[in-house]
């Protein structure tokens, strides 16, 4: 089960970051409508339009392992773009998600560090820089944000959104 959805991983990860490679060539910043929206839904929502946001949340992370802020409050049907800026001199990650899904995406990181992942609800966010996510939350309930490079979570690189109705 765990290798499996490695594989799947891993494989949607490639694909994907052909994708990206190829959005970025053909101008992705500069013209963003571009790179398609994900129809795909999650329990924890869906990916946003960058034109719909609501509202912008600025996310700051740093080599303390700690996210400032590390608790956001959302309400549901909001569409949040969050701008993730690394302050570290190591790459960091927000990943948005349940804590379950976290907590076993977590350990499957560490089985295997050099696994590339990617998906619409994750920031990778090299050293100095800075990546957006924009997220729609359109259930109520509890969620978290993680940084899912090895060790990171588990040293407490985490955060809670709480999405009322
Ligand atoms: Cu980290």
């Amino acid at each position: 089960m765990r290798v499996q959805g490695a594989t799947v991983l891993a494989l949607a990860a490639l694909a994907m970051g052909a994708a990206d490679v190829q959005a970025h060539n053909e101008g992705r910043h500069a013209n963003p409508k571009k790179k398609e929206i994900s129809a795909e839904r999650h329990p924890w929502g869906r990916e946003g339009d960058p034109a719909k946001a609501s509202r912008t949340v600025l996310v700051g992370m740093a080599d303390t392992m700690r996210y400032t802020p590390s608790q956001l409050e959302v309400r549901r049907g909001e569409t949040v773009k969050f701008v993730v800026t690394n302050s570290g001199k190591t790459m960091h990650e927000m990943v948005i998600g349940t804590e379950a899904e976290l907590k076993s995406h977590a350990e499957l990181m560490k089985k295997f560090p050099n696994m590339e992942h990617d998906a619409p609800y994750m920031a990778h966010v090299p050293p100095g820089e800075r990546e957006t996510i924009t997220w729609t939350f359109d259930k109520a309930g509890t969620f978290m944000y993680g940084c899912l490079v090895p060790g990171h979570w588990e040293a407490g690189m985490k955060g809670t959104i709480v999405v009322s109705n």
